[in-house]
């Protein structure tokens, strides 16, 4: 299957920037960005959808949503550009170059879409594509943390810090010791110790890191073993720093309800990109996205190492290729970021939602679908 697919939507009955208000949480969208690209100007069925885009100012996926100290809500995302490369498996059409910061007081409200926070440019190892961040705070400073391509075209993941949790953030001048592939998500746990999950298979390389080395040359999709355990994900623990791992990255396992972990052929469950961690009601949830079959889905583990146990889908497929999220509690609600191309009707050019998110007694997710039905 290739790296996109079509847009759901093609019948235009309402120009989004006519849509009658916020739903589902939804915010009214914010300051004028000079970058802007021509999000908005699309006619949709804006009624369609069960949220509505945060901003339409930029275009904007990968939502990593945290509230630190002051109560605010602050997004993390990807910053969407329309570049030249043609859309390939290897998600080539990602072309990001830098970093833009949303925030917003309550939900519902105005979100502000903060100045550049980081740039490639800025970034001495890195060259192209700055995918899916993630950001942490700790003893006053935030870190960003951001895979890039380095100068071998291998991705590895960056860090950079600041006094503002919505930057400029100034880069270390090498990434991670030992990181590789994509998708940094970091979880502080309720003890202060923080610990990065990621990857990605396919355009995200993880197939191409299995000897520890990066191998340009190794497969463009997986292990190509469909009756093996699937390409785990990988958690390291961050050392006091912040800024460095204090240990080798281990598998994330990801077990069926036998006690099995999940088979590379396996499509509808296994691991594909997208890490997120949260813990509720003591339970550490794994939650990621299925990549070519578009499921956000999620594991549960007793541990922030696991082994998780694969219990559901989180959301259904969006309108785009890709998806990506985090999960957030937030004044009195559990929140679902994530993003898909209502505006733009492109895979390329994404934009962020929010919607409330609901557990079931037993702890369990209840599914979303992102259209109204
Ligand atoms: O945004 C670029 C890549 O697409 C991300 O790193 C993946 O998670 C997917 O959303």
């Amino acid at each position: 299957m290739k790296r996109f697919k079509l847009a759901i939507s093609s019948i235009a009955l309402l120009a989004v920037q006519a849509c009658t208000g916020p739903a589902d949480g939804q915010a009214n969208t914010s300051s004028a960005d000079q970058t802007a690209p021509q999000a908005g100007s699309r006619a949709k069925d804006a009624a369609r959808y069960l949220s509505q885009p945060l901003v339409s100012e930029i275009y904007t996926a990968d939502p990593s949503a945290h509230v630190w100290g002051d109560g605010k809500l602050y997004i993390y995302p990807s910053h969407d550009i329309d570049g030249d490369a043609k859309e390939d498996d290897l998600g080539g059409h990602f072309e990001m170059r830098d970093y833009r910061i949303l925030s917003m007081d309550s939900p519902g409200g105005k979100v502000t879409v903060h100045p550049t926070a980081l740039d490639v440019k800025d970034v001495p190892w890195a060259t192209q594509q700055m995918w899916a961040p993630d950001a942490a705070f700790k003893n006053g400073t935030y870190y960003l943390y951001f895979p890039a391509k380095d100068k071998q075209g291998a991705f590895r993941i960056g860090v950079a810090t600041s006094k503002s949790p919505v930057g400029p953030f100034k880069a270390n001048p090498a990434p991670i010791k030992g990181s590789f592939s994509i998708d940094p998500a970091v979880f502080t746990d309720t003890d202060g110790k923080s610990y990065m999950y990621f990857g990605g298979i396919w355009g995200g390389q993880l197939q191409r890191n299995v000897t520890g080395t990066y191998d340009p040359n190794g497969s463009k999709t997986d292990l190509e073993q469909p009756d093996k355990p699937a390409l785990a994900p990988k958690v390291a623990a961050l050392d006091g720093s912040m800024t460095e791992f204090s240990e080798k990255p281990r598998d994330v396992v990801i077990l069926d309800e036998a006690g099995k972990p999940l088979l590379g052929k396996d499509h509808d469950r296994r691991f594909f990109e997208a890490a997120w961690m949260h813990k509720y009601n003591g339970k550490y949830y794994f939650s990621y996205s299925t990549g070519n079959t578009h499921y956000l889905v999620y594991a549960i583990g007793d541990s922030p190492y696991g082994p998780f146990t694969y219990k559901g889908r989180i959301l259904e497929p969006v309108e785009g290729w890709t998806t990506h999220h985090s999960i957030v509690e937030w004044q009195g609600k559990w929140w679902l970021f994530y993003a898909d191309s209502q505006l733009s009707g492109q895979t390329r050019l994404r934009n962020v939602k929010m919607t409330e998110l609901t557990y079931n007694p037993d702890g369990t997710i209840q599914t979303i679908n992102p259209f109204r039905k």
